[in-house]
């Protein structure tokens, strides 16, 4: 086994080994390949972290926010630097292509340049008073010290979106990336660090689940910041109502992509299978649900299902490569039970178990690209979210219908429509409920200047990036404002 990258937490401002076992991440393309290693963190370390960022919270938060700015201006700078090379990283370590990879680290880079400007723009909010002489301010502060938890499907991307407001509105931050991708977490504190964070300002802990929770329910927390899973996300929602504090969670979603009968079938089979494929399918924003109206269903299955065919599946870092494996060996034997499951349940499966995978190991975490049609919406894979490149698919027999079964979910994140008909592209912003919708464009896919997140169980407080963001990274004082001479 290859030895791999020996790293280490950030715990007020000093590179330190946790307290637990060695972990190592592993390259999920071929398992024998050890990414880094670090020793884990502890509970114990939690509360040093936790400590440090609340020493560092008054200077930071005192700090003007244009200087604040100009530290996340440089770690931008730093990514960019090193793009190709910790994007080439983030490929061997989470699984997504190389393109893919680097593509992240610059959006990194495009997050934290977004955030550094915040200073430019307007602070608060200004109105009248109905009294004389009286002015009144809407001024925003820090909430404090925020506990930050990422998945593993965006290593660079998410902890950057939520690192960056929470730095930017004078938060300091304790951070508990997925365990599986250490080495992305290292790369994004190594550039803040050495773009002049100051000690405890970001404080990163490599661990397992109960650091997570530790982190989550820690008493010293002032908000906690969340992605990944609907479960996960409700406990720490809960753990934050209890103790009086706010919780943002992005959580599944079951995203359907939607192609009426007038649609353009060629830009719906590009975008579809973006949406389905690219990243394996591990994305919260994945089309996992396509409903077809009847009257193009034939045609169009057909053309998705060979061109899922020929993608080419296989070791990530070969150039040409179009998919790389899932996560993680559970995450492979979970994908693979719950198409077993909607088969045994009378799903036709539209594509062919394809073989090895292209300049890779067989033992690697893959998962062939699968289309699955639906006799009813009662087959499990209809309402679980299997986070894998598997398309669960139903015709409609109006535009009506394929609406009201694309609102058929629990969750509400994105959704797409594919029709050339405005009309019909009008109803569906009316009534397909969803934090996201996307017409004749894949359900994937963020910009760090507007809000991002879901409706229904999707999302759990405010939006994150934009001008959401400071939604839940910043609270507001009401300033009712008058000179010290009477009015009256
Ligand atoms: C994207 O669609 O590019 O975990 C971003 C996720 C989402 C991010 C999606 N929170 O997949």
């Amino acid at each position: 086994m290859h030895s791999g990258v020996q790293l280490c937490n950030l715990i007020g401002g000093k590179w330190v080994p946790g307290a637990g076992a060695e972990m190592a991440s592993i390259s999920p393309a071929d398992p024998d390949v050890a990414v880094a290693r670090v020793l884990t963190a502890q509970v114990d370390d939690v509360d040093r972290a936790v400590a440090a960022a609340r020493s560092a919270q008054p200077s930071w938060r005192r700090t003007p926010a244009h200087e604040r700015g100009a530290v996340l201006a440089r770690a931008a700078s730093i990514l960019e630097d090193f793009a190709d090379q910790w994007g080439s990283d983030l490929a061997r370590e989470e699984g997504k292509t190389r393109l893919e990879g680097v593509a992240e680290v610059r959006r990194g880079a495009q997050i934290l340049r977004y955030f550094s400007t915040e200073a430019d723009r307007s602070e608060g909010d200004h109105y009248g008073s109905p009294r004389r002489g009286e002015r009144i301010l809407v001024t925003r502060k820090p909430l404090g010290v925020v506990g930050v938890i990422t998945p593993f499907n965006f290593p660079i991307a998410i902890p950057a979106w939520k690192i960056a407001p929470a730095l930017s509105y004078g938060n300091t931050v304790v951070w508990k990336p997925a365990s599986t991708v250490p080495l992305l977490a290292f790369h994004l504190a190594q550039a803040l660090h050495t773009a002049g964070a100051p000690a405890g300002v970001l404080n990163l802990l490599i661990g397992d689940g109960p650091v997570g929770r530790a982190l989550a329910e820690h008493r010293e927390i002032d908000g906690v910041t969340f992605t990944g899973s609907t479960g996960v996300g409700r406990a720490i929602a809960s753990a934050g109502a209890s103790r009086g504090v706010p919780v943002q969670a992005e959580m599944g979603g079951k995203n359907a992509a939607v192609v009426l009968a007038d649609a353009d079938l060629e830009v719906a089979v590009d975008e579809v299978l973006l949406g389905a494929f690219r990243s394996s399918g591990q994305k919260c924003t994945a089309t996992s649900r396509l409903i077809v109206d009847d009257r193009v269903a034939d045609s169009f299955l057909s053309q998705l299902g060979a061109r899922a065919d020929s993608l080419r599946v296989g070791d990530p870092l070969v150039d040409g490569v179009q998919m790389g494996p899932v996560i993680d060996r559970a995450a492979q034997v979970a994908i693979h039970a719950g198409i077993e499951r909607a088969m045994e349940q009378g799903a036709r499966r539209l594509t062919s178990v394809t073989g090895d995978p292209t300049g890779s190991p067989s033992q690697g975490y893959f998962v062939a690209p699968t289309i699955l049609e639906l006799p009813t919406g009662d087959v499990d894979v209809w309402r679980d979210e299997l986070f894998g490149p598997v398309l669960a698919v139903r015709r409609a027999s109006s535009p009506e219908h394929a609406f009201e079964l694309a609102n058929d979910s629990e969750f509400g994140l994105s959704a797409a429509v594919f029709t050339q008909d405005l009309t019909r592209a009008l109803e569906a912003i009316d009534d397909i409920d969803v934090g996201i919708l996307h017409v004749n464009s894949e359900t994937a896919g963020a910009d760090p200047h507007v809000p991002f997140g879901g409706a229904k169980r999707s999302s759990y407080g405010p939006k994150e990036q934009g001008q959401s963001a400071r939604e839940f990274y910043t609270h507001t004082t009401t300033v009712y404002l008058r000179g010290a001479q009477s009015t009256l």
